[in-house]
């Protein structure tokens, strides 16, 4: 994060700013650690890229109170999940039920709750498996579990999400309805498509070269 960005988050989140950049450090590690597992054995690295945020003040207040919640920082790192959020981008399906697992076998990682929206995408057509969980951040006085929320799907689901985020705070757009329905059929055609990807990955793992490398 720039130092823009911290001075802004920290008159919000004042001293909590600390436990919830632990957080995403505590699951960026963890997340470095498994790729480094799996390229030193030799296998495809499964995992694109990764980004991190924390939640901006507007958004968390707006949030807040749209959930009946008093706008403070208290509220914001204890009632809500997603002060801290890490976006895991894999190149593949498999490869995000892949990254879920070896999270979830993480012992210390407390999980929350599961969310699965590419079985169960959204109406507006959103693909991603969210993880929502409490990650455990060693202090002075001993260890503190901190909410966070992991958001992991592909390559051609983060394009979708990142373009349908950028229009839907877009003010003035003529003809939402016509782009709602034309953004659902592009994300109809991604799913489609990336179901293929996963299916022409399997063929040529299984010509011989004997896995994901
Ligand atoms: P940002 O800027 O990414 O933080 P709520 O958070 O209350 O709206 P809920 O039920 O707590 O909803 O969480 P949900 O819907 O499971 O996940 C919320 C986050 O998932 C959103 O955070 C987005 O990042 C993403 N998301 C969910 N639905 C959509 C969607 O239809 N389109 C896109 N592009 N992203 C979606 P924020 O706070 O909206 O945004």
């Amino acid at each position: 994060m720039d130092d823009e960005k911290i001075v802004a988050n920290y008159g919000f989140y004042g001293e909590s700013l600390i436990l919830l950049e632990g957080a995403i450090t505590e699951v960026i590690t963890r997340i470095d650690i498994i790729r480094r597992y799996i390229k030193i054995k030799g296998f495809r690295d499964p995992i694109e890229h990764v980004k991190t945020r924390i939640k901006s003040e507007e958004s968390m207040k707006e949030k807040l109170i749209r959930k009946g919640l008093a706008p403070t920082c208290e509220n914001a790192v204890t009632k809500v999940y997603d002060a801290a959020g890490i976006r895991v981008i894999c190149t593949f399906v498999d490869d995000v039920y892949r990254i879920v697992e070896l999270l979830k076998s993480q012992q210390d990682i407390k999980i929350i709750e599961e969310k699965d929206y590419i079985s169960n995408p959204k109406p507006s057509g959103y693909r991603s498996f969210h993880l929502i969980i409490k990650v455990p951040i060693h202090l002075p006085k001993g260890i503190r579990y901190v909410n966070a929320e992991i958001q992991i799907r592909t390559i051609a689901m983060d394009c979708w999400a990142s373009l349908e985020h950028e229009m839907r705070y877009k003010k003035d757009v003529p003809n939402t309805e016509l782009i709602a329905g034309e953004l659902k059929r592009c994300a109809d055609e991604i799913a489609s498509t990336d179901l293929t990807l996963q299916a022409i990955r399997d063929m040529i793992d299984s010509e011989g070269t004997g896995g994901h490398k």
